[in-house]
């Protein structure tokens, strides 16, 4: 018992916290939008949803992810044009509102996979996204 304790001071910061900066590009140009952004855990599971209200006319936004647990992270945007604060899709299940993901993956038939699309924060501490 004695020994635990002493060596649980060695503990190598196991409450580590991380943080990001993410730089969103080629929003679309229009006067009223709101972004929401989504960070998942490594299981695809949403942990938290942000909102922001964009300037008028902004094609770039800038956003701090902070003091988050997770050594790894996905992140899910969209630009809500209509202010319904969900994601339009067309009958075909498409978005019609702008979307984005972390590392920009090349969107085919459907949503990237979580795997696809997760941030190393051990390794990483800026992340830009490209609006489709
Ligand atoms: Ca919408």
């Amino acid at each position: 018992m004695v020994l635990a304790l002493s060596l649980s001071a060695y503990d190598p910061a196991p409450n580590e916290k991380r943080n990001l900066k993410l730089e969103i590009v080629e929003l679309k140009d229009v006067s009223t939008s709101t972004l929401y952004i989504e960070l998942l855990d490594a299981s695809g599971v949403v942990f938290d949803t942000r909102s922001i209200a964009l300037a008028p006319h902004a094609t770039r936004q800038t956003f701090s992810v902070r003091e988050v647990e997770q050594e790894e992270i996905a992140i899910r945007l969209f630009q809500d044009l209509d202010g319904d604060g969900e994601l339009d899709k067309n009958a075909f299940g498409m978005p019609t509102e702008p979307f984005g993901f972390s590392n920009d993956p090349v969107i085919r038939f459907g949503p990237p996979s979580t795997k696809e699309i997760l941030i190393d924060l051990r390794a990483k501490t800026f992340a830009k996204i490209r609006m489709q």
